[in-house]
């Protein structure tokens, strides 16, 4: 047991139950939020959190859970990670806001520089500042429609961007996204998504690109695609890791045909792979690449980063916000990139990842309903199936996500079908905190799907 010194507290690297999950506190707090929170917003695990930090969260209850969901790919850098604390307690002392378009501070443009300097690509980069993923992607679609002059834009099956307007018509997922909530965007385009496990056996990557590009050429036509928005790893839509040569065909496909590749790259950045990004596994650059989520440990920020002729198109006044690249968010970047540069996060990352695909390839030996096991580095998921079939098991997974959380173990689940649960811990989580969680997860595959 490893004490994690996290802002304010200190709080123990270790799972520990003191009551049921959840337990009479959080039960009080969820009758308040039953009352006063609209129901349309989504609930994954009823424990309401006091404190967090390294691998763990602790409840109200003063229940310690095992995180492998870092708010989402949020916590890189770990919750309340010391480095960040410190800065976003000096900042928020110093000055809390004021519009970098009305009158400018240093952090934003030191931000833009990071940026620069960490994206895939040795070429001239200029960023923007947002708050939320969704704003970052919709600004992607508004720059790369300036700089092409040009409308559609294509999207994959199963892609997640966001639930704006704009963002819920590039989504592909209808419940709970975009049911009843439309009309939608229009110039959307959906083309195949390479998924090795559910496409004909033996489909390269290559060939998969094909068939999405056979798709646009012929429904949309090359020459009217402002932009290609992909995530190099599906988050949401299930973790879904594309067949090598897949990504980089489609960009070339975009370089000869003057669209512009767009890496939504919110859930897959900043370490979480092994990487910096994930579209530096196949040498992919893009052309714009849009990022939040793990850019500041916590705090809303989100950015669009790509070539300077590409961001410099828009016209003056033509991006913005009230409160897009506070400075608050601002300092937290600059501590969490610090902290994955110094403490080699990508490194972690890998360290990660190898230790969960050994132990979910062993499960998977154990047991009929895993159909397959995927991702890279810290962005590993199971994809559950009726036994000896690939038929999505939805119930099955929410069995034992659920199995998960009432011992301690904070876990998530994806995919279009809903069948995937997906594993996302904080970069720092230590090897024994990861390994227990793996053990906790052997017990709910034995418990609910008789895994020996
Ligand atoms: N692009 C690739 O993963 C956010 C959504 C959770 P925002 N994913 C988590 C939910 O149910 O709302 C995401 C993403 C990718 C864009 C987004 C959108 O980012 O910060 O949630 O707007």
């Amino acid at each position: 047991m490893t004490e994690v010194l996290t802002g304010p507290a200190n709080v123990t690297q270790e799972r520990r139950l003191v009551t049921e999950v959840p337990g009479p506190r959080s039960r009080e707090l969820l009758a308040r939020r039953t009352a006063a929170v609209a129901s349309g917003v989504g609930l994954t695990l009823p424990v309401f959190i006091e404190r967090a930090g390294g691998g763990v969260v602790v409840d109200v209850d003063g229940n310690s859970l095992i995180d492998l969901g870092s708010g989402i790919a949020v916590v890189n850098v770990g919750n309340a990670a010391p480095r960040v604390v410190q800065a976003v307690q000096e900042q928020v002392a110093a000055f809390t806001h004021t519009c970098f378009m009305v009158t400018p501070y240093e952090s934003y443009v030191a931000v833009c520089e990071e940026l620069a300097r960490v994206t895939p690509g040795d070429h001239p980069k200029k960023s923007a500042l947002f708050n939320s993923g969704a704003e970052a992607v919709e600004n992607a679609v508004k720059i790369a429609r300036h700089a092409t002059g040009r409308q559609a834009i294509v999207v994959f099956d199963h892609a997640y961007h966001g639930r704006t307007n704009l963002t819920m018509a590039l989504t592909a997922k209808n419940m709970p996204y975009k049911q009843g909530f439309g009309p939608f965007a229009p110039e959307v385009h959906r083309v195949p998504m390479s998924y090795p496990y559910r496409d004909e056996p033996g489909l390269t990557g290559p060939q998969a690109a094909a068939r999405a590009i056979a798709q646009i050429e012929a429904q949309v036509g090359a020459g009217n695609v402002a932009a290609v928005l992909i995530e190099p790893i599906q988050g949401e839509g299930g973790f879904v890791v594309p067949a090598p040569g897949f990504l980089p065909a489609i960009a070339d496909w975009c370089r000869h045909t003057g669209a512009v590749f767009v890496a939504d790259e919110i859930q897959t950045g900043f370490c979480r792979t092994g990487d910096w990004f994930a579209s530096e596994a196949e040498g992919v650059v893009p052309d714009l690449i849009t990022t939040a989520k793990g850019i500041a440990g916590g705090l809303p920020l989100s950015a669009v980063t790509g070539r300077a002729e590409l961001m410099d198109a828009v016209h003056g006044g033509g991006l913005g916000g009230t409160y897009g690249g506070n400075p608050v968010a601002c300092a937290a970047a600059l501590a969490s990139i610090a902290t994955m540069r110094e403490d080699d996060l990508p490194a972690a990352a890998r360290r990660i990842g190898d230790t969960m695909l050994t132990r979910l390839r062993a499960l998977q030996q154990r047991t009929d309903v895993v159909g397959d096991v995927r991702g890279r580095g810290a962005m590993i998921a199971v994809e559950l199936v009726r036994p000896g079939t690939d038929e999505p098991d939805a119930e099955l997974t929410g069995r034992i996500a659920r199995a998960c959380h009432a011992r301690g173990v904070i876990v998530l689940t994806a995919g279009t079908h809903g069948n995937v649960l997906r594993f996302l811990p904080p970069l720092v989580i230590g090897p024994d905190l990861l390994a227990e969680a793996l053990d906790v997860l052997d017990e709910a595959f034995a418990q609910e799907a008789g895994a020996r």
